[in-house]
Formats: C-alpha cells, structure tokens, sequence
C-alpha cells in the first residue's frame, strides 16, 4: 500500500476544537484504574526473578578473580619497605587492570539515562489488532526494564537541560523481546536516516573545543536546522516546554514512526503508539531548569529513584492510534513521514493497557548501562512500515549495540529473553552459553535437524508481506513537501503562557549564537514561515530583523488546533510534588505537624529547610528534626513553599538566603504560602502581588491555607503571573 506515489497532498484543516480550558482537570481514560498502582500486585517481575542467577551478594572473604583469598589489599608487593613494586604482584596487576577496563564507550546519543524495571498489562485482548504477546490476556503481567535519557549530553551531564528525552522500553514477552524505542516527543528533526549523523554532529559539543555541553543553544545546531526546514515541527517542540519536563513521570512517550500491527489472519494496520502519564505532562520553567542543572544535575534521575523507593510508581497508560490500511492516505500529511503528528482529535488514542515502574536496578552498569534497545527487536504481530528513517534505524541500533556493549550483547542478563536461545550463531568475545554437541549448522541430520524452523508455528516471526514495487531512486517522495503547516498546528494550540515560552526559548537560543547570519535565516526561513506573532515575539526579544521573514505559505489552509498538545492543564492529585516548609526556632510544631500530615497524606513530599541541619526547638522548646540545612536547599529543588517562620522570624526575614528562595520560587510561578510569624517574612522578600488566584496565599487559618495552598500545586505553576524571567 505505502508505496503508492502522490504528489502535492493536500493538507486538510483540522476541524474546529474548543480552546484548552487553563482549569481542565487531567482525565485519565474514563472506566480505567486511575491511581494509584493497578495492577501491580508485588513482588519481584519475572525478569528481576531472571536476573537473579546472576546477581551476587559479597561475601566475607575478599578473594582474586580466581578465587584466591587475599591476605593483605593495602600494600603492593615490593622489594624493601621502601624499593619498586614486583612484577610478581598478580593481585595489584589484576585489580588496576581491571580497573583500566571498567568503562565501555557511552552512547553516541543518549548517553545519559536512568532506568527501572516494572510491568505492562493489557485492559482487554487486542486480539482482532495483533497477535503480540504483551496484548493477548488482560490477565498477564509482561516485565518490562524501561530507560529514560536526555540526547546530547554526555553520561555525566546534567538532567534537566533544554532536550528531547528518551522512552525506551523493553518488554519481556513470552514469544521474545520486544523494544519500543520512543522520545517524549512525537515527531524527529529529520525525514530520512541519512542526515542523522549531521544531525547529532551539529547538537552536539562543537568539535574544536567540545563546547558546549548538552545543548542545542549554539552556532552549530542552529546553523544546521535553518537550513533543514523539515526541523521546523519538531524545533516547536523542543522550544516548548516538553523539553524541560518535571520529572520522568510527568512526560508523554511517542513511539514517532507509524508502525504496523498485524493479526492472526494476516490482516495489518498502521499504529502509532502513545504512553501517556497518569500524573499528567507536567514542565519545569527554563530560567528553573538552568538552575537545578546545577543545584542537583541528577534531578530526574533521583526524583524516578526516590518515588519507585517510597512505593510512588510511575504509571503510563499505552495509547494506540489505528489507522486502517485503506485509510492511509485519508489524512492530509503522509504517515510514513516521521515528521507529522496524526492529531488525538482526528484519529482518537485508545488507550490499551497500564505499564508501571515498580523496581529500581540493582545495579546500575550491568541494567541501566548495558541495556542494549533495538528498534529492530519485534514480536509476531508487530512490523515496520518503510519510514525512512525508522529504516535507518533499523540498521544502526544493531551496529551501536556490537560496537558498545560488543557481540554477545543479546546474552548480557538484562538483555536476554526470558525463553531459551536455540540457533547456530557461536563464540566470540565474552560468550556466556555452553552450547552442547559437534552441530553448529543448519540444515544437519547429526542433531536430527535441531534446532530447527518453525514454518507452521503461529507464533514463528514472519515478516508482512508488503508489496513493494519501484525503481532504486534517491529521492525525497512529495508528499513529505509540506514542513511548516503542523509547526503552525502547534504554535496555534498553546495557550498564551505556553506561546510566551516558545518565543523566549527560540530567542535565548538565538541570543546564544555568534554568527549572526545563522541568526537571522531561522527567523528568515523558520519562524517566518510557522507564524508570523511568533517571529514578531522572537524578533522584539533578539533584535533580528522581520524584513526578509517569508510569509506563510499562501496555499497552506488554516491548520486548524490540537487541544491535546497543549500542557495548560490542572493535575489530579499532588503526589510526588516537593514541599519546603521554611522554619526557624521558636517554629510552632503543632502547627507544622498539621502541614506535615496534611501534604504527606496526599503523597506529597514534605521537606522542613532551617538555617541549620539536625533540629531546632520549637516554640514548645521540644526539638523539631530539620530536613535540610538552608545553605543546601534551592528553591528550585522544590515545587512549592510555605513560610512558617518561627520565634525568630524577623531575622529569618531579614536572611539573604530566605528572600532569594522566596522571590526565586515566585519568578518560578510555584505556590507560596505563609501564616502567622511566616506572613512576615514572606513581607521581608517583598513580593511584586500577593494574589490568591496566583497562587501566593497569606491572610488564612491553618486549614483554608492548605486546602488552597494543595488546589494550588495542582495548578503545579503560575505562569500567568505578571512576571517576565526573560
Ligand atoms: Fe535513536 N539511537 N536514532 N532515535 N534512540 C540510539 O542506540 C538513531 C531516533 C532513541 O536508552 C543509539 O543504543 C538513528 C528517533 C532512544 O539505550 C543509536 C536515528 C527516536 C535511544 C541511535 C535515530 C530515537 C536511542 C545510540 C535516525 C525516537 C536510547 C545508543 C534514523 C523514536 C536508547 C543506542 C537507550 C539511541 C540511532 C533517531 C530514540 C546510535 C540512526 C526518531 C530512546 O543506535
């Protein structure tokens, strides 16, 4: 079907949607378990059970990598208390060598990742879409390791800078390992594999100085992508806000391609796959983002270790789009072009089954590290379309795999499979498997022809027969032409605050670049061409000039909106969401246990900072346990503030410290909120407004302040607020 050739598509506009509404409540699926933790039931899954041959408690003696016990690990061997090392010294040589050899090349690209293990379980038989094992018994739990990553730092760079993010999933089904290896985005900069490479060279750290790390803000990226105007859809998106997510668990996952699902009888249909966070999608605010690199560069990576460690588990719902075969060409953009969104209130998401995050990795190099994903790791009933890009993939992962982790990757313990490997592959570096016997051939009569095919097993692996008929050309099909009018989709689909941070984010970019022809192309042949409030907004922020911007393109139709792109939206419950609690001697704890139990029995994380660690007294003169020390809490660290003050709250006001956490939580747009002794200190910060509906509460009791104060941080943040960071 898909090699059907058509030029000059049109784009069809989106039928009219309603705006976002700023108060629209988060709606999980109608009629699913919401939160929290359906349907994991405890205990380990069945791969943590797997990997448990292979993992190893220490035991007392310290002994050699071949068993020897160890008398004496402090001192080399030498000749003389004071003369050279020996040669001889079998130990020092195996522990430094050893050592030498610890490290295995970091990704080319998504260095920088952090993983947990958990289950996938379907609400009801997909059996009329596909055969895949993960979707047949809605009675079934299928383990799944999951890693999360940023795409242009390096391992030890920060979590929460300006990227696209990784969602990589590895089910463990019960007919082979199945990857879906995604972003929290749903389109890619580029249409075709051949241009990743220039793609990753540009983003990434300049290659004279290696400068600068894990960002898109510079010469080289900027350069690249305003001269590859298919970028556009997808620069609207990194700009957004989707680039700075709170936290793992508040991020969409996109599978980006279309893919194929397939059925017993043969039948197949296009599929693109959502996960869709049951906390909602949620965002951090740049000028915050920059700030927790810094303050905690492990942001994510702890906030998904900590909430898994207190039983908080991150839960996804997985979503389908099924777009009939005979319906591929019903929908204006092209769907092999990974570029283009297929928008939720054109083709709704169905959402199919519930994946949550129940175990942390034991241990981080032998799980998180050496995870080895391929988009080209299938089961029976799932296939591939011929995106060109996903294509490329198809290729590269493998090739990554035998280059980083090496040829016997596939037999690592977090990779294997849960079901026996029978084949005639053999040896090289690292082989783990004893395979028996003088065959390692195929066909062969000596082991009566085992291991053998499967032509008749249903649940054998054949691919679908597409039928493809066309001449070897290089070039781009036409009807991947149009690349501004869903750019423009998603510029029209934010609400005001959600516009203002694009724009400030396209020109904090662009006030980061040297070269000032690279600056003005992407306002000339980028923002130009999506919207014109858009380049008008970057221009009054970066001095670029609007004359030469081209107009958008005349023959595209109005795009119409996409509600469903939008974040502008309250969060169901607070769980998860970090407090600060802000205190001093003399603090009154009664009072404070009360907010402490209130936030805590929503789930949320409740933090009391003080000038000083370990306890203060309280006004009862009883000590009060400090969380943490205020020289080391950020506001940044938090989601939102109460001010509690205490005995001596005015010269907690008067503290550098304490305003700057105040006023910088405010820039924020978090929640504020102060009683009694804290009211004056919250005056001490002098606030630019103290508006309730702002989310900056003062002048309650006890009580009416936390119910605002909880209502308020499932606004998460104030954007609204009358305050511009840039
Ligand atoms: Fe990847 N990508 N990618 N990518 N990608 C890798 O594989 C590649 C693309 C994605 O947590 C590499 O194991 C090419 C799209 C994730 O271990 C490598 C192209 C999407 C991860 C590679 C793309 C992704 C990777 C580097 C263009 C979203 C991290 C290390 C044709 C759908 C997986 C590795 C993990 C990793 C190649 C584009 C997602 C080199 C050639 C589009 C989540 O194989």
């Amino acid at each position: 079907m898909s090699d059907t050739r058509f030029d000059d598509m049109p784009v069809r506009p989106l039928p009219p949607t309603p705006s976002p509404t700023p108060d629209a409540p988060f709606q999980p699926a109608a009629g699913k378990p919401a939160m929290p933790g359906v349907p994991f039931v405890g205990g380990d899954t069945a791969k943590q059970r797997d990997l448990a041959a292979d993992t190893h408690e220490a035991g007392v003696a310290l002994t050699t990598n071949q068993g020897l016990k160890v008398s004496d690990d402090q001192n080399s061997l030498r000749a003389g208390p004071r003369g050279p090392t020996l040669m001889e010294d079998f130990h020092l040589r195996e522990k430094i060598t050893h050592f030498d050899h610890e490290r295995i090349p970091e990704r080319v690209v998504h260095a920088r990742g952090a993983g947990a293990h958990g289950v996938f379980q379907v609400y009801e038989p997909l059996t009329d879409l596909t055969t895949a094992a993960p979707f047949q018994d809605s009675a079934k739990e299928t383990p799944v390791f999951v890693r999360f990553s940023t795409v242009a730092g390096s391992r030890g760079s920060a979590d929460t800078v300006r990227d696209v993010r990784g969602f990589a999933v590895k089910f463990y089904t019960e007919e082979g390992v199945w990857d879906l290896v995604g972003n929290n985005m749903p389109v890619f900069f580029i249409q075709d594999a051949i241009k990743f490479p220039d793609l990753i060279h540009a983003v990434k750290p300049e290659p004279h100085n290696e400068i600068p790390q894990a960002q898109s803000a510079h010469d080289t990226f900027w350069d690249f992508v305003s001269l590859t105007p298919e970028s556009a859809h997808m620069l609207m998106w990194l700009m957004s806000d989707r680039a700075i997510p709170r936290s793992y668990a508040t991020m969409e996952g996109f599978g980006v391609h279309t893919f194929r699902l397939v059925n017993a009888e043969g039948r197949a249909r296009f599929v693109k796959f959502h996960w869709k966070p049951l906390k909602g999608v949620f965002s951090l605010v740049w000028d915050e983002a920059q700030k927790t690199a810094g303050k905690d560069p492990d942001f994510h990576r702890r906030d998904l270790f900590d909430a898994i460690e207190r039983g908080d588990f991150p839960q996804w719902e997985l979503g389908l789009q099924v777009i009939e075969e005979e319906d591929e060409f019903e929908y204006g953009v092209d769907i092999l072009d990974p570029t283009k969104i297929i928008p939720e209130e054109v083709v709704p998401v169905r959402r199919v089954g519930l994946m949550t995050l129940t175990a942390n990795p034991g241990n981080f190099f032998a799980e998180t590290e050496q995870v080895a994903f391929h988009v080209g790791h299938v089961v029976p009933g799932i296939d591939f379309t011929n995106d060109p890009l996903l294509q490329g993939r198809l290729f590269s992962y493998l090739d990554t795999q035998l280059r980083r982790v090496g040829p016997n990757f596939a037999e690592l313990p977090i990779n294997r499979p849960l079901q026996p490997v029978d084949n005639n592959q053999r040896d090289g570096m690292g082989r783990r498997q004893i395979d028996k016997g003088r065959v390692a051939y195929f066909p062969n009569s000596l082991a009566h022809g085992c291991p053998m095919q499967s032509p008749e097993a249903a649940d054998a692996f054949r691919s679908y027969a597409e039928k493809v008929d066309g001449a070897k050309v290089r070039v781009r099909s036409a009807s991947f032409g149009d690349h501004f009018s869903q750019a423009a989709l998603f510029w029209n689909s934010m609400s005001t605050w959600e516009q203002d941070h694009i724009a400030a984010a396209f020109s904090f970019e662009l006030n980061q670049c040297t070269d000032s022809l690279v600056r003005q192309r992407v306002m000339d042949d980028i923002l130009g061409n999506i919207a014109p409030d858009l380049a008008q907004a970057v221009s009054a922020r970066t001095g670029l000039s609007l004359a030469g911007a081209k107009p958008h393109p005349p023959s595209v139709p109005d795009v119409g909106r996409s509600p469903a792109l939008s974040q502008d939206r309250r969060a169901e419950d607070i769980r998860g969401r970090k407090v600060a609690v802000l205190v001093d001697a003399g603090v009154e704890a009664e009072q404070l246990s009360i907010i402490q139990e209130t936030l805590m029995d929503e789930e949320a994380i409740v933090e009391v900072v003080a000038p000083v660690a370990g306890t203060i007294t309280g006004g009862d003169g009883n000590p009060v346990p400090v969380t943490r020390a205020a020289p080391n809490a950020a506001s940044v660290l938090y989601d939102g503030v109460i001010v509690l003050g205490g005995g001596l709250a005015s010269a907690m006001g008067e503290m550098g410290h304490t305003r700057h956490f105040i006023n910088e939580a405010f820039l924020h747009g978090k929640p504020i909120a102060a009683i009694d002794a804290g009211e004056g200190v919250l005056a001490a910060a002098h606030l630019p407004t103290l508006v309730k509906e702002q989310g900056v509460i003062t002048g309650e009791a006890l009580e009416e302040m936390l119910t605002l104060f909880v209502e308020a941080l499932r606004r998460h943040r104030f954007p609204q607020r009358d305050v511009r960071l840039v």
